[in-house]
């Protein structure tokens, strides 16, 4: 098969969680179409976005499901935590009540997705000095006790957007390959699995 601008090495799936109206659709289309609306178009169900990296030298197909942050589809959103290799899961920095529910969609990941899945914290909106609710050091707090990393973010400037979904896909990437050498001399399989496409061909690529 002739090398095409879809081939990728691994194919790695993620998920957006977090209260209604924290960013999480426009981190998205931040991430993978470098663009910006200040209009809220709230999401319905869930949807999903693509977008190829690379990592150290190997191409990254990150497949990227953003969910409805309205407790109206939380079975539907639900559903996605189990296949979710990694986990943003996000608040507003100008908005408390949507950090303090963090616990709860901690839990939820807790309850719903694979033990190993990675997750980072993200406090979005960090442009809008003004109205900050919630400090960066408030975050960093929280983060440490759930004992995940944490970065502040904002899709409408563009700042660490990429170095959030980039910093989640390398942790991913690392603990796929290490499970994977540590597989070779057992039979046991993870709940989440990727094989590494040695063939850099989309078709052959499978996970989970
Ligand atoms: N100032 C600022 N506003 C933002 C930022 N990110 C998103 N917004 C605004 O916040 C509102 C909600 O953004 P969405 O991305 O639709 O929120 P969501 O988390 O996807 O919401 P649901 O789909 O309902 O769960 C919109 O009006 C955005 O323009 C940001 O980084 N800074
Ligand atoms: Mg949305």
């Amino acid at each position: 098969m002739a090398p095409s601008s879809q081939a990728y090495d691994f194919l790695i799936k993620l998920l957006l969680i977090g209260d209604s109206g924290v960013g999480k659709s426009c981190l998205l289309l931040r991430f993978c179409d470098d663009a910006w609306t200040p209009s809220f178009i709230t999401t319905i169900g869930i949807d999903f976005k693509i977008r190829t990296i690379e990592v150290d030298g190997k191409r990254i197909k990150l497949q990227i499901w953003d969910t409805a942050g309205q407790e109206r589809f939380r079975t539907i959103t639900t559903a996605y935590y189990r296949g979710a290799m990694g986990i943003l899961l996000v608040y507003d920095v100008t908005d408390e009540k949507s950090f303090n529910n963090i616990r709860t969609w901690h839990a939820n990941v807790e309850q719903h997705a694979s033990a190993e899945v990675n997750k980072i914290l993200i406090g979005n909106k960090c442009d809008e000095d003004s109205k900050r609710m919630v400090t960066e050091e408030q975050g960093r707090a929280l983060a440490e006790e759930l004992g995940i990393p944490h970065m502040e973010t904002s899709a409408k400037v563009s700042h660490h957007v990429d170095e959030a979904f980039f910093q989640l896909a390398s942790a991913i990437k690392k603990r796929l390959l290490d499970s994977k050498k540590s597989e070779e001399g057992t039979s046991s399989t993870p709940d989440v699995k990727l094989q590494e496409n040695s063939q850099s061909n989309p078709a052959q690529t499978t996970c989970c």
